[in-house]
C-alpha cells in the first residue's frame, strides 16, 4: 500500500467517524441536524425542479436515498483528497475539516425549525475528526510502504501494515455503528413525534355507531382496546416510518401508476368502518382476533384509479420492511369496506400495527390482506408472484373461516348449580353470523341468543342460559353463517388456511 494511498483512507476513516459522532448528536440535536441530512435538504430545497423530476423518475421512491448516498460518496472523495494532502500540509487538512464542520453547521441552521443546538453534530463531527486523521496519518507515516521506499516483506513492515488495517477497520466499525444507532434513535423519534403530533382527519360520514347489547356479559371487549389487540407480524422491530417522507406507490400491470404522499392520502376522502381481523394461525378457540374501528381511506378509488388492467388477478402489497401479501383484485375492488387505514380506534395507528398506515380488508386473514407499513401495491398475476407466507406453506388465498369461540366459563372453571351464563364471539366476516348453537355433553345443539353487531364484517356476541347440573360437563359452541354453512366438527390445522372445529370447554358444577 503506497503512502498516500493510507493516507487517503485515513481521511475517509475520519470522515466516517465525524458523520457517526454527528449522526449520534442529532438524536439530541434533531434528525434534520446531522450534515448529511442537513446538506441534502439544502439541495433538495434548492435544486430547479427539472433535476428534481429526473431523480424522482430514475430513482422512484428511493430519490432520497440516492441523495444521500450521492452526499456521501461525494463527501468521501473530497475526505480521500484531504487525507493526501494532510501527509505533506496539516494545516490545509484542519482548514478542509473546519470547512467541513462549517458546512454542515450552516446547512443545519436553514433547515425549518432549527435552533442554535443544530450546529453542534457538525461541529462536534468535525472537532472529532481532527484527531482521528492525526491518530491514523501517523500510524499510516510508521508504516514502511509496500513499494521500493523499504522492504516490504520484513516482519516488521507486514506487522505495522496489520495494525494500521485493524485501526482502520475499528474506526470505520465504532463510526457505522455509531451512526447506524443514531439514524435508528432519530427515526424512532421522527416516527413517534409524528404520530403524537398527527390530527387524524374528518369523516364525511358520522362514524358507525355500536349497537347497544352488541356487548353480552362474560364475553371479551366487543371493541378491542388498541393495548389489548392481538400483534402478529415477522418485524424484528417495528418498522419506525416517518408520514414525511411516507408513499404509497400502485404500479406494476396497470395503465396509470400513481404514487401517493402522506397529504395527498390525509386530503383523501376518510371513512370509519368496524372490522374485526383474525390471524390464520388462530387454533380453534384461541385469541389472535380483534375488532377496532379503523378509520381510512376505500382503497378501491385508488385502484380504480390505476386502472389494473385485465389478468392482474392479485394485488401485492408491499411494506416498508420488504413483506408482503397477496389480495385479489376482485376483493379490493367489489365494493367491501377495503381500507387504507390510518386510524385505529380513534387513534393513529400504534406504531406495532402499522403506523403510519396499513391495510384492512373485511373477510381476509390478516397474512393475506392486512400489511402493515404499507408503502406499495404492485398488480400483478397470483400464477406469477407467491408473496412472503405462500412459499412457507400457506393458502395464496384465505379467506376467514366461519368460527365461534366460548369466552364463558373458561376452559376448566367451576360453577355452582344453577342458571349458568355461557357465553362467547362469533365470527364469518363479510358473510355475516345467522345463528350460533351450544351443546352439554352430547344433548341436543340448542340456539343461543344473538347480539346485535356493528355489520357483518364484524364478530357477534352470542349468549346462553345453562341449566347447570352437578358433576364434570363438556360445553361446545358451533356457529352457523348467512350462507347457510354450519362450521364443521372436522379437526384442522390452522396451516394452510385457517383451523377448523368446534370450541368445547370442560366445567365442573358442584
Ligand atoms: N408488514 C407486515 N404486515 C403484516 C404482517 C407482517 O408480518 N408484516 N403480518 C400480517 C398478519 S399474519 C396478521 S394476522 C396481521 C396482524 O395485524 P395486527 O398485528 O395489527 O393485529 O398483520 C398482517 N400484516
Ligand atoms: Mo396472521
Amino acid at each position: 500500500m503506497r503512502k498516500s494511498f493510507r493516507a487517503g483512507f485515513s481521511g475517509v476513516a475520519a470522515a466516517a467517524a465525524a458523520l457517526g459522532m454527528a449522526e449520534l448528536l442529532a438524536v439530541f440535536a434533531g434528525a434534520r441536524s446531522a450534515p448529511l441530512v442537513a446538506v441534502g435538504g439544502v439541495v433538495v430545497d434548492h435544486v430547479p425542479a427539472a433535476v428534481k423530476d429526473f431523480g424522482v423518475a430514475v430513482f422512484g421512491v428511493h430519490d432520497k436515498t440516492a441523495l444521500l448516498s450521492g452526499t456521501a460518496i461525494l463527501l468521501g472523495l473530497y475526505a480521500y483528497g484531504l487525507g493526501v494532502l494532510a501527509r505533506r500540509r496539516w494545516p490545509v487538512a484542519i482548514g478542509g475539516i473546519v470547512l467541513f464542520g462549517v458546512v454542515g453547521a450552516v446547512a443545519a441552521l436553514t433547515r425549518p425549525g432549527a435552533g442554535p443546538g443544530a450546529v453542534v453534530p457538525s461541529l462536534a463531527g468535525a472537532a472529532l475528526a481532527v484527531p482521528v486523521l492525526r491518530h491514523l496519518l501517523r500510524l499510516a507515516d510508521e508504516t514502511p510502504s509496500g513499494t521500493s521506499e523499504s522492504r516490504p516483506d520484513s516482519s516488521y513492515a507486514v506487522e505495522s501494515r496489520r495494525r494500521f488495517v485493524r485501526q482502520l477497520g475499528i474506526v470505520a466499525a465504532v463510526a457505522a455503528g455509531g451512526g447506524l444507532a443514531g439514524r435508528w434513535l432519530t427515526a424512532r423519534g421522527a416516527a413517534t413525534s409524528a404520530r403524537d403530533e398527527l390530527r387524524l382527519p374528518a369523516t364525511s360520514e358520522p362514524p358507525p355507531v355500536v349497537p347497544a347489547g352488541a356487548q353480552v356479559e362474560g364475553a371479551v371487549p366487543y371493541v378491542t382496546p388498541n393495548s389489548d389487540f392481538y400483534r402478529i407480524d415477522t418485524a424484528l422491530v417495528s418498522p419506525l416510518v416517518d408520514p414525511a417522507s411516507w408513499t404509497l406507490r400502485i404500479h406494476g400491470m396497470v395503465r396509470n401508476p400513481i404514487t401517493i404522499t402522506w397529504d395527498e392520502l390525509l386530503k383523501r376522502p376518510m371513512v370509519e368502518r368496524y372490522v374485526t381481523l383474525a390471524c390464520v394461525s388462530n387454533e380453534v378457540g384461541g385469541d389472535l382476533i380483534g375488532n377496532a374501528r379503523w378509520l381510512g381511506t376505500p382503497i378501491k378509488a385508488l385502484l380504480d384509479e390505476a386502472d389494473p388492467l385485465p389478468g392482474a388477478d392479485q394485488a401485492v402489497q408491499r411494506s416498508v420492511d420488504g413483506w408482503t401479501c397477496g389480495t385479489p383484485t376482485a376483493v379490493l375492488r367489489d365494493g367491501r369496506d377495503a381500507l387504507l387505514a390510518i386510524g385505529m380506534n380513534g387513534e393513529p395507528l400504534p406504531v406495532g400495527h402499522g403506523f403510519p398506515a396499513r391495510m384492512i380488508v373485511p373477510g381476509l386473514y390478516g397474512y393475506v390482506s392486512a400489511c402493515k407499513w404499507i408503502t406499495e401495491i404492485e398488480l400483478t398475476r397470483f400464477a406469477d408472484f407467491d408473496a412472503y407466507w405462500v412459499p412457507r406453506g400457506w393458502a395464496a388465498q384465505a379467506p376467514i373461516k366461519t368460527q365461534s369461540r366460548i369466552d364463558t366459563p373458561r376452559d376448566g372453571a367451576s360453577r355452582k348449580s344453577g342458571q349458568v351464563v355461557v357465553a362467547g364471539v362469533a365470527w364469518a366476516q363479510h358473510r355475516g353470523i345467522a345463528k350460533v348453537e351450544v351443546q352439554v355433553d352430547d344433548g341436543p345443539w340448542e340456539v343461543s341468543s344473538l347480539a346485535p353487531a356493528v355489520s357483518d364484517d364484524t364478530w357477534r356476541q352470542w349468549s346462553h342460559s345453562w341449566a347447570a347440573e352437578p358433576g364434570e360437563h363438556v360445553l361446545r359452541v358451533r356457529a352457523t353463517d348467512l350462507d347457510g354453512y354450519t362450521q364443521t366438527s372436522e379437526p384442522a390445522d390452522p396451516a394452510p388456511d385457517g383451523a377448523t372445529g368446534w370450541h368445547e370447554v370442560t366445567v365442573s358444577v358442584g
